[in-house]
């Protein structure tokens, strides 16, 4: 461990002195290393992405608040995440190299890139859906909104018409092919955030980033213990969390696959999620549930759209590991929204039949 982290994690209030400090885990956004202790405690040390999250107090304010009101409406102390504080007592410090906060390990869990049972993957929608649950009386007015307007769909395509004009790199002539794609479906693509607008579906306190990656699962009994990656905590749609879940879990292929033709969605895992969310997320209205479908489609082919703004910009968003990434992630999402299209009937003949259990 350098010196530099070093004076960093002593600022903390650990339990013993770090011992090591390691890169770990497979998110897009913000790096993070796991800390262990001489007392053998180990902790998660995040380098806040100040380039996604510019307001670091605004979003430190959210998380500490949402971690206390679920931690008091829980017995078990893993249900929800811990801010470890620094020495001044701040849930955060800033230093030359950047913002740093830092978690309890939530020990005893395990963190999934994808489901390996149908019985993973409906805790998974157990661990969401009760999130949304517990936080159906957090007062939503009262968080900031980290990324404005970060699931409206609409502007996202305004973001992408935007790189394309801009073409930074050069490449929206290679894309051409994705970029019709996404522009065909516009209209359908904007249907969620004109029911939002309208007042048709409830605003409702909802997590917005719920890939399977981002929810822990005990080791031993495999239900869901806590959800993670609170930095988009904010006012949203139910169906951006029942969706993002979909887009992620009942994929058959990784999000960056090269082989297209693995991917599609599997309906049965698409009616495992679908019966963990119902069964967990209390008092969904008749609208929200007849959008299920379309909030699986519309939060995949969002996330493909964004894929493709980031590879047209230049990969200055999303952390990519090699050339192309971000294009390889579009095109699975893209493929993704195909697959729904054609499997459309049975996705809603399915939820349907999970809504009227
Ligand atoms: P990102 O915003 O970059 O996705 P996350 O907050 O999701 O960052 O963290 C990245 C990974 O670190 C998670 O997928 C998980 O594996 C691990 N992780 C994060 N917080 C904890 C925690 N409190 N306990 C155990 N593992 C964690
Ligand atoms: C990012 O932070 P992470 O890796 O869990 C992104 C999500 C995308 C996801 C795609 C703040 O999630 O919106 O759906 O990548 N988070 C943010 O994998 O933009
Ligand atoms: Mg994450």
């Amino acid at each position: 461990m350098n010196e530099e982290f070093s004076a960093l994690l002593r600022r903390f209030r650990l339990q013993g002195t770090a011992v090591s400090c390691e890169r770990y885990g497979q998110g897009h956004i913000n790096q993070t290393y796991l800390v262990v202790t001489d007392a053998g405690a180990r902790y998660i040390l995040q380098r806040i992405n100040e380039h996604v999250f510019p307001d670091v107090d605004g979003l430190m304010e959210n998380i500490v608040r949402v971690t206390a009101f679920l931690r008091e409406r829980s017995d078990d102390p893993r249900a929800a995440m811990r801010v470890v504080p620094a020495e001044d007592g701040g849930s955060w410090l800033r230093t030359q190299g950047g913002c740093f906060r830092m978690y309890d390990f939530v020990e005893d869990t395990v963190c999934l890139q994808q489901p390996e049972s149908d019985r993973d993957f409906y805790e998974s929608a157990v661990g969401f859906g009760s999130f949304q649950s517990r936080l159906q009386d957090f007062p939503a007015a009262t968080l900031h909104e980290t990324i404005p307007d970060f699931h409206n769909t609409p502007d996202r395509y305004r973001q992408l018409r935007e790189a394309v004009a801009r073409d930074a790199c050069g490449r929206a002539s290679g894309v051409q092919a994705e970029i019709d794609f996404a522009l065909s479906l516009e209209r359908e693509m904007a249907v969620l955030q004109t029911m939002r607008t309208q007042g048709e579906l409830p605003l409702r306190v909802t997590h917005n980033d719920t890939k399977l990656n981002n929810v822990l699962l005990d080791a031993h009994t495999r239900k869901a213990v806590c959800v993670i990656d609170l930095d988009t905590v904010m006012p949203g749609l139910s169906m951006y969390d029942f969706g993002d879940s979909i887009r992620f879990g009942a994929a058959t292929a990784a999000e960056d696959a090269r082989d297209l033709d693995a991917m599609t969605i599997d309906l049965g895992r698409y009616e495992t999620f679908t019966r963990g969310f119902l069964a967990s997320c209390r008092g969904l209205t008749s609208a929200e549930l007849d959008c299920m479908p379309l909030g699986a489609k519309t939060m995949t082919m969002e996330c493909g759209v964004r894929f493709l703004t980031d590879y047209l910009d230049g990969d200055r968003y999303f952390a990519v590991h090699r050339e192309g990434q971000n294009l390889d992630r579009c095109r699975t999402q893209f493929r993704l929204v195909r697959e729904m299209t054609r499997k459309w009937d049975d996705m809603r003949r399915i939820a349907e039949q999970a809504r009227s259990v």
